[in-house]
């Protein structure tokens, strides 16, 4: 591995807190206006990343963590998405695989309503920003409100998740789907194998993965799921990043024509949850600003409803990825996904202990084979502790899941994964990533939300 791999920024002088710690990690990938989720790997703005990036960052700086939500913001399309990444213009173009040269916003996405001023991807990311924005505002009431923090990005939230319910509800359940790995935020969990391995691969010599310079190639998603991802993207954006015809009545109760022209559609339980999860959010925004937050109020609940409805799988214990495409049906694979709806207080009480059930079992083994909740089923075929999201243990993750614990009043099973989350983000120098067993670390050091959710559970 390349020596900027083992240590981004040098370690820290012994006897440094883990707060100092992750102060410097977040100074050091502050760019002015937004972090980095990695100066090696990831040198632009991560959409999902900001939202936990700043749900951290309010303890050090309120001002920084409301310009890091703002300038992710600035970026919206005039359709609502909001992009999965902001492009840095001062950074080389062959720094990171797919450039703003390959998703062209500017062009591509003009009829969707793309920014001209700034270059984006074309596809989303998880909705944690509401979330973000509602937590971030209350570190510092006065200075939200002095800045009308809340009243500026609040209408932008909301045509966010206006989008998300009115053209992203392709299986017309209420439920949105995502129509590409990267847009879940998991790119290569076993839940996507079955539904990629029917798109046909962009040929190798046709792309030029960036990512390989910095990570080490067995962490690393590998070239046939490249091939694909980029077959889809770049499918998206030649259809000019239209979404499909239907899609729901925008109230989270379904009503779409199940449309959508893309192979790849696939209902995401993590992606639902937090969507639902930021609904919650919006409507303590919304009265915050003096307005009423009763429908928001009510659509979680409906939303929360249809999750269960459509993901739910007693039989797993867990919830499961639904694919819309090919033989339409849940996906029988265990990804981390079916656990993060636990952060949602409105579960059906019996689903949420069923979760704490399985968590706690020897699919992720959380206390007794693992420290960290792995990314994919320890049981599973395709398990692997190193690879990425196919059994590797992500901070963002154990953080939503401490939560959720929390949440449904799990208070000793929740301290007790805190207390892994800090031991391992400090021993690890902040690492992107690490073997859910062993707790090594694998992929990048000093990254972005590893060191802001650690820096969050601390305080
Ligand atoms: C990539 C930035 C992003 C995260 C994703 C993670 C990875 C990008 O990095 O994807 O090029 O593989 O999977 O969740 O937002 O940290």
């Amino acid at each position: 591995r390349p020596a900027e791999h083992e240590s981004a920024y040098g370690p820290p002088p012994p006897g440094t807190s883990l707060c100092v710690a992750a102060a410097r990690v977040l100074d050091a990938n502050w760019t002015g206006r937004s972090t980095v989720p990695s100066r090696s790997l990831y040198p632009h703005q991560w959409s999902w990343d900001s939202a936990f990036v700043a749900i951290g960052l309010r303890h050090l700086s309120p001002l920084r963590a409301q310009t890091e939500l703002e300038t992710l913001l600035a970026a919206q399309w005039a359709d609502g998405r909001v992009p999965h990444i902001v492009f840095n213009p001062s950074v080389p173009l062959d720094a990171y695989f797919p450039s703003p040269d390959f998703w062209r916003s500017t062009t591509a996405g003009r009829t969707a309503g793309a920014p001209r001023t700034v270059q984006t991807s074309g596809i989303v990311q998880p909705p944690v920003h509401a979330l973000a924005a509602w937590l971030v505002h209350r570190a510092d009431p006065g200075l939200s409100r002095a800045r009308g923090f809340l009243a500026r990005v609040y209408p932008r939230l909301a045509a966010w998740h206006r989008y998300l319910l009115h053209r992203r509800d392709l299986g017309g359940g209420g439920l949105v789907s995502v129509v590409h790995p990267w847009e879940q935020g998991m790119d290569n969990s076993p839940c996507w194998d079955a539904p990629l391995a029917r798109i046909a691969p962009a040929p190798a010599r046709s792309f030029r993965r960036a990512d390989l310079a910095h990570g080490a190639p067995e962490d690393r998603p590998t070239d046939l799921d490249y091939g694909r991802y980029v077959r889809l993207a770049a499918d998206y954006r030649d259809a000019g990043y239209r979404d499909g015809v239907g899609g729901g009545r925008g109230d989270g109760v379904g009503g779409g024509r199940g449309g959508g022209g893309g192979e790849f559609a696939v209902e995401d339980p993590a992606f639902n949850a937090l969507l639902i999860a930021s609904e919650h959010a919006l409507a303590r925004i919304a009265e915050e600003l003096g307005a009423a937050g009763t429908a928001r109020q009510a659509r979680a609940e409906r939303l929360t409803a249809a999750l269960v409805e459509r993901l739910w799988d007693p039989a797993a214990g867990m919830f499961l990825c639904r694919d819309l495409r090919g033989r339409p049906g849940l996906i029988r694979e265990r990804g981390v996904s079916g656990l993060v709806p636990l952060l949602l207080p409105g579960l059906p009480r019996a689903i949420a202990a069923e979760l704490v059930r399985t968590l706690h079992g020897p699919h992720f083994g959380l206390g007794d084979r693992t420290r960290l909740v792995p990314s994919y089923d320890l049981l599973g075929e395709a398990f692997d502790p190193h690879r990425y999201w196919r059994g590797p243990a992500w901070f963002n993750t154990s953080w939503l899941l401490e939560r959720g614990l929390r949440v449904h009043g799990e208070r000793e099973r929740a301290d007790a994964l805190r207390a892994a989350v800090l031991q391992l983000a400090e021993a690890t120098g902040f690492a992107e990533y690490v073997d859910p067993r062993t707790g090594e670390a694998c992929g990048a050091t000093g990254f972005g939300w590893t060191a802001a959710l650690a820096l969050d559970l601390q305080h």
